[in-house]
């Protein structure tokens, strides 16, 4: 039920200055007046009231407690935050306190929940609450600020608009054709919009995927032959001793992973199993899962022993990573000069070159963090989705497929674009959206 009273321990829980413990509901003022020794109905929201936590009748901590207003507070409901001592003992026994009082523990991402529920942010809102609380870097918060200041409701409102403006204007001509002033859509009327609305859902898709890479970092999966210094180079590019790194063929088992931050971008590296006829079972599952990396990564970078003439190993990956985005790069280039290609030395740590490569990989995507784009790969499937439904309606349409068949397309592309923002979204999704919040918030 919604208007039950919800409590959380909003701050992380270890020993600290200050930790906040909040409540949210109906009958937040009611339970937080009945372990607090002072009338908090003497006072004005938002105001930190001094006094102290009263349990079995004497003092369990002296606090500053605010109460929001119903329809002005974050989950636009009656909410309190009561500003403790941190330790972990006395945030607990004031969490306690509530629940004995009758509110319940708050589930992941509730209050944040109520907030979208009740209309106070949309979903993409809620979902940049969250993204902010977890970045890690200046890109990524600064591009969660924007989404909680509405950033994707600008990008994707109107589109919505234009696109239910259609959906009204087909229903006039179905259901009232008889009226003279009532534009009359045709298909030749509808075809330039589709195409208008495909192009720029296609832009918004490009612009989140490139953003994302930045904002998120690239996935390589560094793949080739068993020996040709995948794991070197893994090492090379940490800067570490992080995988095993010997002369027999078939070191390198399972996946290693790790992550470094270049000047511009970062990488996610995946060092795999050097992929060949595997000689046993164990080999034969790295190898499979050295096939999955390169299925996930967002560039699979090829490597090749430069000391060594190609063979029919080498031509196979070729074959291979060309269905992917995909790197060539040359090693061992100490022991050969002679390739055309991008060479580098991971043993003698020569890698220059590849590291330019990825620092230019994303730099002129960088000046995205200042226009409004989709966050996260929901919002972006979403938007695939709706481009795909109005592409097949093109289609139909240049078929002249009758407008009122159409006009039902439509609203499906137009449904699953809102549900980017939150709109029409069923429960069971919601619940499992806001599962991956953070405890009270
Ligand atoms: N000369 C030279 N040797 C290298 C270079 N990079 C790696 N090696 C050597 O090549 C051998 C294999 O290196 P690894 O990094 O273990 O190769 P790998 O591709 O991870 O091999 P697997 O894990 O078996 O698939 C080691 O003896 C390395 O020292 C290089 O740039 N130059
Ligand atoms: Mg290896």
């Amino acid at each position: 039920m919604l208007s039950d009273t919800i409590v959380a321990i909003s701050t992380a829980l270890n020993n600290s200055a200050i930790a906040i413990v909040r409540l949210s509901g109906d009958e937040a003022f009611k339970i937080a007046q009945s372990i607090f020794d002072r009338d908090l109905y003497k006072h004005r929201y938002n105001e930190m009231i001094y006094g102290h936590i009263i349990k079995d009748g004497s003092v369990l901590d002296e606090v500053y407690l605010v109460k929001f207003q119903k329809g002005r507070s974050f989950t636009y409901e009656d909410m309190v935050e009561i500003n403790c001592h941190g330790g972990v003992y006395i945030t607990r026994e004031i969490l306690n306190l509530c629940l004995a009082k009758g509110a319940r523990l708050a589930l992941r991402g509730e209050f944040s929940k109520r907030a979208y529920l009740n209309g106070r942010i949309d979903l993409s809102q809620a979902e940049s609450i969250n993204d902010l609380i977890l970045s890690q870097n200046k890109i990524q918060a600064q591009s969660a600020i924007k989404g909680i200041n509405g950033s994707i409701q600008r990008l994707v409102d109107p589109l919505l608009e234009d696109m239910m403006a259609m959906i009204g204007m087909i229903e006039v001509n179905i259901d009232y054709p008889e009226y003279d002033d009532v534009v009359i859509i045709t298909h030749e009327y509808l075809l330039p919009k589709l195409a208008k609305w495909i192009k720029d859902l296609k832009l918004m898709i490009d612009k989140a995927e490139r953003f994302r890479i930045v904002k998120d970092g690239l996935k390589v999966a560094l793949v080739g032959k068993p020996n040709v210094g995948k794991s070197s180079l893994l090492n090379a590019l940490l800067g570490k001793d992080k995988a095993i790194v010997t002369d027999i063929a078939g070191t390198t088992r399972d996946l290693v992973e790790d992550s470094v931050v270049l000047d511009n971008i970062t990488l996610h590296l995946i060092d795999t199993a050097g992929i060949r006829k595997a000689k046993d079972t164990v080999e034969k599952i790295g190898v499979e899962r050295s096939l999955k990396a390169i299925k996930e990564a967002d560039l699979v970078l090829l490597l090749i022993d430069a000391s060594r003439p190609l063979d029919d190993e080498d031509q196979k990956l070729l074959a291979l990573v060309d269905d992917y985005e995909h790197l060539i790069v040359y090693n061992k280039c100490d022991l050969n000069d002679e390739i055309k290609g991008l060479k580098i030395s991971a043993k003698e740590g020569k890698i220059d070159e590849l590291l330019a490569y990825f620092n230019d990989y994303a730099k002129n995507d960088q000046a995205l963090v200042d226009e409004d784009i989709l966050n996260n790969e929901r919002q972006i499937a979403l938007a695939k989705k709706s481009q795909a439904i109005l592409m097949d309606m093109q289609k139909a349409a240049q078929d002249g497929v009758d407008l009122d068949l159409l006009s039902s397309d439509l609203y499906e592309a137009y449904h699953d674009l809102s549900m980017i923002v939150g709109k029409d979204y069923e429960d069971d999704l919601i619940d499992h959206l806001f599962k991956n919040f953070c405890l009270g918030k």
